[in-house]
């Protein structure tokens, strides 16, 4: 396999603000989570920089953008795309080297998803409709009422570490293609590929202002400089719950409207009318995938109890065959986490299992490798069973490789167990039963329930959580909803 190509503007990823790269008084340095070695060192937007940002992205409205139609904008975000796609490797190399990540995920995940969602917004947009109401009154006044979209404003958009391309790209496509201007901030931990496409951007023709990339931290930093800023619209926000409920008291005061993706805490449900082999390796990949840092993985599975030792069984030898190693390796199937601060809490979480009663199946700690990887941020994919529902590790999110399997009796019981906590993203149904499928779907407390499959996406479904895991839902004609505002027009003929 190739070595990755990376671009030397990424040694020093700067902001992008106003349709320029600034460096800031203020930088700090981007670790490696394969070795921990110093990778790069990033400029941090500070308050005066995210002010200036601010400032130029509300001009940038009523400029050339302003003015543009949606097949203009649309024809813009393909060159994006277009772009994205002629640089496609140097892409997958930021990705790689900010994350860890196995390059075949990058590039079908990361990479692959940046330029569907530009592209499918694009295409999306032109669609927008409105709704027209014909009424009389009790006089015989008649009336016409028709709706008419406009844009927000400024957006402000905060993403995380755990799929960086994807999430920025996902709020990205639909609020710039709805004519909003942008302000973006990439985790703290991923700022390689949100530079990369502000270089898309720039390459592409947008005009000054539009889009924006701000560099920095969340608390005390360009996040809460950029949220509590009086002149942001709207705030579209994916990461912990707890810092969507930080953010929400930020724009409380302006009423601005909110967009979040939050944590999960999400089940599986394996009945005994399921595909065994499919549900086996269904599992390992919905626990496993980008080691577990992804919100949608399942962290709690219900086996039901006439397959449960078999199923362990099976599990333990699908997660011992995982490959866990070096991102440039085709083999690799985990790479590490996002950071060493993240290892320790993951390993926080596998002590504090033990300490509850969980029986370890397989996995558990740090996987020894005799290299530079011993100084990363490896974990072993981990296996649990024997943990009451009640138990922390069962109803916090851990967002690392790991699951927990309990055995279940009965439909109805395993529908509660499974509903019995704070959050509500998603939810993995496996049975070959039709009516079971449908009937127990119905039931589920979350924004997205698959069955027989995991994490496929259909970018015109809604996507979002209840309870603790989000507010509100994007997708299709969702985020177009989200990033316009629509007024009615009523006329009397
Ligand atoms: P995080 O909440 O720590 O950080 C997310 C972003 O918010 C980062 O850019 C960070 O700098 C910024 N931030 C932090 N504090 C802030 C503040 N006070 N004001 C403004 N910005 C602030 O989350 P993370 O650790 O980067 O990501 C992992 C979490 O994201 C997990 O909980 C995961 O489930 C969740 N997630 C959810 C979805 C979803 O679609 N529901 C998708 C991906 C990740
Ligand atoms: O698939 C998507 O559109 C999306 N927003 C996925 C988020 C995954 C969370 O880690």
């Amino acid at each position: 396999m190739h070595a990755p190509v990376l671009p030397k503007s990424l040694k020093h990823c700067r902001c992008y603000v106003n349709g320029e790269f600034v460096k800031s008084t203020k930088t700090f340095a981007n670790y490696s989570p394969v070795d921990g070695k110093q990778i790069a060192v990033v400029y941090e937007a500070d308050e005066a920089l995210v002010d200036y940002a601010v400032h130029s992205a509300k001009k940038a409205l009523s400029g050339p953008w302003g003015a543009m139609t949606v097949e203009q904008r649309a024809v813009l975000l393909h060159k994006v795309a277009d772009i994205i796609e002629a640089r496609f490797d140097e892409f997958v190399a930021a990705e790689v080297m900010d994350t860890g990540r196995p390059v075949h995920q990058a590039k079908t995940l990361d990479v692959y998803r940046g330029i569907h969602n530009l592209r499918t917004f694009a295409d999306l947009g032109k669609q927008a409709h409105g709704e027209m109401f014909e009424s009389h009154l009790p006089d015989g006044t008649q009336l016409l009422n028709y709706t008419r979209r406009s844009p927000v404003g400024v957006v402000a958009s905060i993403s995380p570490w755990n799929l960086p391309l994807l999430s920025l790209t996902w709020k990205a496509a639909p609020a710039l293609i709805c004519g909003n201007t942008l302000l973006c901030k990439p985790s703290e931990e991923t700022p390689s590929s949100a530079t990369l496409l502000a270089e898309a951007f720039h390459e592409a023709g947008v005009p000054p202002g539009v889009f924006n990339v701000l560099h920095g931290f969340g608390k005390d930093s360009t996040g809460e400089f950029l949220t509590s800023h009086h002149e942001i619209d709207a705030v579209t926000f994916t990461g912990e719950s707890g810092t969507g409920s930080t953010i929400m008291q930020a724009v409380a005061q302006g009423v601005k409207p909110v967009s979040f993706e939050l944590g999960g805490k999400n089940a599986a449900i394996v009945f005994k009318e399921a595909d065994f082999t499919a549900a086996v390796q269904g599992i390992v990949r919905s626990s496993f995938t980008n080691s577990g840092q992804v919100c949608l993985c399942t962290e709690r599975v219900y086996v039901h109890r006439s397959i449960f030792k078999q199923f362990v069984a099976a599990l333990k030898v699908a997660t011992e065959a995982l490959k866990v190693g070096k991102p440039n390796d085709p083999d690799v199937n985990m790479g590490p986490l996002i950071s060493l601060v993240h290892k320790e809490k993951v390993l926080g979480y596998m002590r504090l299992a033990e300490e509850e009663g969980a029986v370890v199946v397989t996995g558990g700690g740090v996987p020894t490798f005799n290299d530079e990887r011993d100084y990363g941020a490896y974990v072993q994919p981990t296996v649990w069973t024997g943990l009451p529902d009640t138990a922390r590790c069962m109803q916090e999110e851990v967002f690392g490789p790991v699951c927990h399997i309990s055995p279940f009796d009965d439909e109805d019981e395993v529908i509660q167990r499974a509903n019995n906590t704070h959050y509500g993203l998603a939810a993995v149904l496996w049975t070959e039963n039709l009516s079971q499928a449908h009937r127990v779907a119905a039931q589920m407390k979350v924004g997205v329930v698959w069955v027989n499959h995991w994490f496929a996406r259909d970018l015109r479904t809604p996507f979002g959580g209840q309870k603790l895991s989000g507010l509100g839902r994007e997708g299709g004609a969702y985020s177009l909803e989200f990033y316009s505002e629509t007024t009615n027009v009523s006329v009397r003929i």
